[in-house]
This record gives C-alpha cells, structure tokens and sequence, in this order.
C-alpha cells in the first residue's frame, strides 16, 4: 500500500514539473515570436516612412509656380505736341509690355487740359484700344483743327487710361498731354 502511495504521489510530483516547465517553456514561444515580429516591423517601414517623405518632396516640387508678372498698359509716351495749320493730325500710342494671349482693351478719355473740342481737335467716336493676341501696341489719332481764332498761349489735351481688362495693370506712364500749338497764321 506504501509503495502504490509512493508511486502516486511520485507521479503527481513528475507531473507539476512538467506543468511547471512547460509553463516556463510556453510563454517562450510567444516571447520569441513577439521578438522576431518587431525586427520585421522595423525593418518594412522604412520604406513606408521613405515613401511619406518622397510624396511630401513630389508635394513641394509640384507646387504651383509664381503668378506671372502683371502685363502693362501705359502710354509710349508722356507728352506729344502739335502746331495747328501745320500737323492735321497726332498719333497716340499706347503699349502692352509683354503680348497676351487673350484679347484685351482699354478705354481713352480726356481728363483734363485746355483746349476745347469740336473748336480745337476732335476725337474718334470709338475710344476703346483692343489688343488681339500677340500685339503689344495700339494707337489712336487726335486730329487737329485749323480754325481762324487766335489764342496767344498753346493749349493742351490730357488723357489718360480706363476700363482696364483684368489681365492688365497700368504703367508709368499713365497720362499723356498733347500741346497744341497756335497758329501763326491766326495772329491778327
Ligand atoms: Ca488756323
Ligand atoms: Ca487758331
């Protein structure tokens, strides 16, 4: 009876050991994979990580480029004259600095000066300049009058640019004052 007592009890004690170390062992297992799967999940981001950086790269070199410069639109020059019974007409020239590739226009008007029309010059009845794709200048005429009246100072005519099309912006050159010249053979 001892000995079975003795066997029993021998058993039991061989089993805990082996519980015991397979409780020991097992937990290996998963320690040695959880070991393993970090290096694998370290050593595959990197592309990833490389790959975020090379999209915020394409991101920077995709960026959109400056706006172009604005294109100018301004009288070729500031002042013009003309000397009445001697020049029928004046040439007014406005400029683009760069061509377009779109149509645009501006409007001529008189702002100012001291001459008078019908009695001194006349203008076109259409004060609008339209630039077609690819020209960059644009010119409109004074014509002068030859009348009989005799003022003893010359007059002026001052213009200026408006309506501009979106595209444009305006120069310098902003205003434009033609002299008109007296007559000589108004004097009295
Ligand atoms: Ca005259
Ligand atoms: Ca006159």
């Amino acid at each position: 009876m001892l000995r079975w007592i003795l066997l029993i009890l021998s058993i039991v004690l061989f089993q805990n050991c082996a519980n015991k170390k397979r409780g020991v062992l097992l937990p290996l297992i998963p320690l040695v994979q959880e070991t393993s799967s970090p290096s694998q999940k370290s050593s595959n981001p990197s592309p990833i990580s490389n790959t975020t950086n090379d999209v915020s790269n394409t991101n920077n070199n995709n960026d959109t480029p400056p706006p172009p410069p604005p294109v100018l639109v301004q009288f070729q020059t500031t002042s013009s004259s003309a000397t009445e019974g001697t020049d029928s007409s004046v040439s007014i020239v406005v400029t683009l600095s760069s061509h377009l590739d779109t149509v645009v226009s501006v409007d001529y008007q008189v702002s100012g000066g001291t001459a008078s029309s019908p009695s001194d010059y006349t203008l076109s009845t259409t004060t609008t300049l339209t630039f077609n794709p690819g020209e960059t200048q644009k010119s409109f005429t004074v014509t002068i009058i030859d009348n009989v009246d005799y003022v003893p100072m010359s007059r002026t005519v001052i213009f200026t640019l408006t309506n501009l099309s979106p595209a444009l912006s305006l120069g310098t050159n902003s205003t434009h004052t033609l002299t008109i010249h007296e007559d000589i053979n108004d004097v009295p």
